[in-house]
């Protein structure tokens, strides 16, 4: 009877561990997606931008970017351009976007760009524009965009498109 309660308290110990190693076993693996080279392109007086960026997945297992949204925008889309007999179309990605594991998803003119709608004010180079990117695993993401006329990046061959 003595030896019996001496050990309760042991294994209730060993129990609360494998409890609390559990809880943690759905968030412990994942690393924080990691956003790079965000930018908007300056608008005055047009309602309408885009917005670009990376994202990196560190982890083993594929996020998605599933929507935006900015408090300075009526709305904010996940576009693609596709081109369909050398016409460029923009298609809503509605099931979101992935991001693949260990790989990143780009966000550059010509192709994958958020589509920014009823701007509330001009946005000036120089200024910034926060956006909140949704991802599913990754969850909110307030991103801070730099406001620039053109491409900080090298100069697009597709630099005519303006979105
Ligand atoms: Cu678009």
């Amino acid at each position: 009877m003595f030896r019996l309660r001496r050990r309760l308290p042991a294994l209730t110990f060993t129990l609360v561990i494998f409890a609390a190693l559990a809880s943690l076993g759905g968030t412990a693996i994942a690393a924080p997606l990691k956003v790079t080279g965000a930018w908007v392109r300056a608008v005055d007086g047009m309602p309408m931008t885009a917005g670009y960026f990376s994202v990196e997945n560190p982890n083993s297992v594929p996020d998605r970017l599933l929507s935006a949204s900015a408090t300075g925008a009526a709305s904010v889309t996940l576009h693609q351009t596709k081109i369909v007999q050398g016409v460029a179309h923009m298609v809503e990605a509605q099931a979101g976007l992935v991001v693949p594991a260990h790989g990143r998803l780009v966000f550059a003119p010509g192709g994958n760009h958020l589509m920014i709608d009823g701007l509330k004010t001009g946005l000036k180079p120089g200024q910034t524009f926060s956006m909140v990117l949704k991802f599913e695993q990754g969850g909110l993401m307030t991103v801070s965009f730099s406001v620039v006329t053109s491409a900080p990046t090298s100069p697009s061959s597709m630099s005519g498109m303006k979105m």
